[in-house]
């Protein structure tokens, strides 16, 4: 609900909590929101078309951005529509969480919006080449090392077969773990098999890549890296 994200924001504007440990959160506060603005709305892309290059090109970004992620907001509006979710006090993510009660379109286009949402977000130019502070803790405790992860996360979006996403996610429990979904489908959902808050997710559908890269998913992959928002993935692990 929209008073969630309100009481949130209110809260740690006033408590500057965003700092401290998640244990210490009380539960309203999770499921952090991916950007500022109606979340069932497409938000302004938080760089030029052109910023990510070269890793991402320019025409790249413009189709993937003002087309095919356009249309997944433009249809979620008509099956939230059809189907009596009032965006204006609905959560995306209980939507997401309920996927198994909603239409195909709203599974599509729902998780399709989300998940295009986080991913431009999980990008940005210049950005570290690693996590810092206890995200960076939490995968050398889960995996080993920041490059066994990261072999980990490659290897499950270019096992992925057809289109989907690979994902980081926090689970219940608040672990790590990797894995992928097919399609629009993601963590969040009940008809999911990898489920957790999203915390990290990498677009592999031929359309983020193709112009550029054409077959060569892994050098996508590989590339990807270098323009990784970590400060972004590190907000939300510690909002959890
Ligand atoms: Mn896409």
């Amino acid at each position: 609900m929209t008073t969630h994200n309100k009481s949130r924001r209110a809260f740690i504007k006033t408590t500057g909590v965003t700092g401290i440990g998640l244990t210490v959160l009380p539960g309203f506060l999770q499921a952090a929101p991916i950007a500022a603005g109606n979340p069932f709305s497409q938000q302004p892309l938080p760089y030029d078309y052109k910023a990510l290059e070269p890793v991402i090109d320019a025409m790249t970004m413009e189709i993937h951005y003002s087309k095919h992620a356009a249309a997944y907001a433009k249809n979620l509006a008509e099956a939230c529509a059809a189907e009596k979710v009032d965006t204006n006090s609905a959560k995306l993510e209980d939507v997401l969480r309920n996927a198994s009660k909603y239409s195909a379109k709203m599974r599509n286009n729902g998780g399709g919006h989300y998940n295009h949402e986080l991913f431009w977000q999980c990008m940005r130019p210049g950005a570290a080449s690693k996590p810092a502070g206890k995200l960076a803790t939490a995968i050398d405790q889960s995996f080993g090392s920041f490059e066994a992860f990261k072999t980990q996360f490659t290897d499950a979006g270019k096992n992925r077969f057809g289109s989907g996403w690979a994902w980081l996610v926090l689970t219940a429990d608040k672990k790590l773990a990797i894995g992928s979904t097919p399609n629009q489908d993601n963590p969040l959902m009940d008809i999911s098999d990898l489920k957790g808050t999203p915390l990290l997710g990498l677009d592999v559908w031929e359309h983020a890549y193709y112009l550029k890269y054409q077959n060569k998913r892994p050098d996508y992959i590989n590339n990807w890296w270098n323009v990784v928002n970590w400060e972004f993935v590190q907000k939300r692990y510690e909002l959890g």
